[in-house]
């Protein structure tokens, strides 16, 4: 029954045992990061868990009474209870009920409809007055300094806030994105605002420069937003409002990272995933709508003109990412619950708590993928392929090329275009079973026949790629070859033990003196 709120979250964590809380004083500044490190790569204890259970710190050092709450989502078993599910295939078969209605054709079809009907009127978010993140509003006199923001890596530029809901609004259509874009922390009232360019905020801000410098804008962006210095004379003037959320009910931090369409506003899919409406409440300062119950909320603008030296950042790569230029987030009100718990995140070398988010993505997506990619049986993206350097994807093969049909589709796949290797198999192969994939692809191509290069765009994390967010990606064809595809040689039989045999020994099994 939707959480209300994080607080509500932090609850059923505590109930179900899946919250530590840790009364011994630590340091923001590192020492958070390097004990939920440990913790997010242990099992906790308990074998059924594996990711350690959440933390929520309760003494940190040069914040008195402040909470930092951290690894929320970092479990398969937490990612469920995040999304009220049993398995998040449950998700997947629901957006498959929707996508499966066919056209009523008659009275008693329609009435068979309303039920859906309604429940598709849960997911709208609605307006309310006023809500809990507004218990504190600060429009002077703020300041960043007073939150518990964690630097995680020695060599990060400083403090990230890495687990903010990032609002904008499509200058064009008026609907809000929300995107989880981390924030380097400048100063008290300022911070840079990393939406990578291919992103649907950073469209946002492109939309406003078209509109502020008309044509020619094309030229301007593609050396601004994470290239080089746009030169004083072309600078377009104005501003893009900007608010941000941190602390929310998990339906709602969980959307933020997932890839929708960018026309698709995340407050309904949380709304679809907690199955309740989120409930909004209009900003101060800025015309935007944040969630009511948001721990924290921050208020401001980015200037079109301005780009600052963002980074480095200890990555989910496992690497630091380069600096780069980026948008610059200017504050101009702070509003929050009394005693606000500072919600956050830290990424790093995997298996971390964004790795078990993304394998959600991957769950609830497969449908989706499926619509217009309909030979997929199953995909895996292994944590340790960070997302967007490995895919392996199984396919019902009906024709000559498919496999490459299938590649191709998935790098025009909103953002899977950035995934830098993907792995085709036939249906028989199970793809989450990275023992069996290894086998068999390793197996059954020839190399030079099987590998397909592309060029695109390259996530902008990538830090092998020619160019910055530009380079090649492979795509190898491990399905079985045809003869309508060149080749002509026999494939042999893979080795499998008949049923018969197989029953004897299981009955045999003791007997022989094994366990
Ligand atoms: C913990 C975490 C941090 C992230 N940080 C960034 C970031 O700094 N910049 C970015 O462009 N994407 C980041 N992402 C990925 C985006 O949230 C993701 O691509 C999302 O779909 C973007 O939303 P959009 O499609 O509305 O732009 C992060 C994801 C997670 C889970
Ligand atoms: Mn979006």
């Amino acid at each position: 029954m939707a959480y209300d709120d994080l607080r509500d979250w932090i609850a059923a964590l505590d109930r179900a045992g899946e919250l530590k809380k840790i009364k011994t004083e630590a340091d923001p500044i590192l020492e958070i990061a390097e004990i939920t490190d440990r913790v997010s790569k242990s099992n906790g204890g308990r074998a059924s868990s594996p990711g350690g259970p959440a933390l929520l710190f309760q003494n940190i050092k040069g914040h008195a009474g402040a909470q930092v709450l951290i690894n929320q989502f970092g479990s398969a078993r937490r990612m469920n209870l995040a999304l009220e599910v049993d398995k998040l295939d449950e998700i997947a078969d629901r957006i498959r009920q929707f996508m499966d209605v066919k056209s009523p054709q008659g009275f008693l079809d329609k009435v068979k409809m309303l039920p859906m009907l309604a429940e598709m009127g849960k997911f709208f978010p609605k307006t309310v007055s006023t809500g809990p993140c507004k218990e504190v509003i600060r429009r002077d006199n703020f300041s960043l300094d007073e939150f518990p923001i964690l630097q995680c890596w020695p060599k990060d530029a400083g403090r990230f806030i890495t687990l903010p809901c990032v609002v904008t609004r499509d200058p064009r259509t008026g609907k809000r994105n929300v995107g989880m874009y981390r924030m380097q922390v400048y100063d008290s009232q300022t911070t840079g605002m990393h939406w990578q360019r291919q992103k649907v905020a950073a469209e946002h801000y492109r939309e406003r420069m078209r509109s502020n410098v008309g044509t020619g804008a094309v030229d301007l962006m593609a050396r601004s937003s994470g290239g080089s210095v746009v030169p004083d004379g072309d600078r377009p003037s104005g501003k893009m409002e900007v608010a941000v959320a941190i602390g929310t009910d998990p339906a709602i931090t969980f959307s933020a990272i997932v890839p929708a369409p960018p026309d698709v506003e995340e407050y309904l899919i949380a709304g679809f995933l907690r199955q309740k409406p989120v409930e909004l409440v209009k900003c101060e300062t800025v015309d935007l709508e944040v969630p009511a119950s948001s721990e924290i909320v921050l208020e401001g603008h980015v200037n079109l003109d301005e780009l600052r030296t963002e980074g480095p950042f200890g990555d989910h790569t496992g690497f630091y990412s380069l600096e780069d230029l980026y948008p610059v987030f200017h504050l101009s009100c702070i509003t929050h619950r009394k005693n606000p718990i500072y919600s956050t995140t830290i990424v790093g070398k995997p298996p971390m708590e964004d790795g078990w988010m993304g394998k959600a993505v991957e769950r609830i997506f497969l449908p989706l993928m499926k619509l217009t990619i309909p030979e997929i049986t199953d995909i895996n993206l292994p944590v340790e392929g960070i997302f967007h350097n490995l895919m392996i994807v199984s396919i019902k093969k009906s024709y000559p090329g498919q496999a490459r049909k299938v590649m191709n589709a998935v790098w025009s796949l909103g953002q899977a275009m950035f995934t830098k290797c993907i792995i085709v198999v036939d249906e028989d192969v199970n793809v989450q079973d990275i023992g069996e994939v290894t086998l068999k692809v390793l197996n059954h191509i020839d190399p030079e026949r099987d590998i397909q290069f592309t060029l695109g765009p390259i996530d902008s994390l990538d830090h092998a790629s020619r160019l910055p967010n530009y380079g090649s990606k492979m795509g190898i064809d491990a399905t079985r070859k045809w003869s309508s595809e060149g080749f002509i040689r026999p494939w042999p039989d893979e080795i499998l033990m008949d049923e018969k045999t197989k029953a004897l020994v299981d009955k045999k099994w003791k007997e022989l003196g094994f366990e």
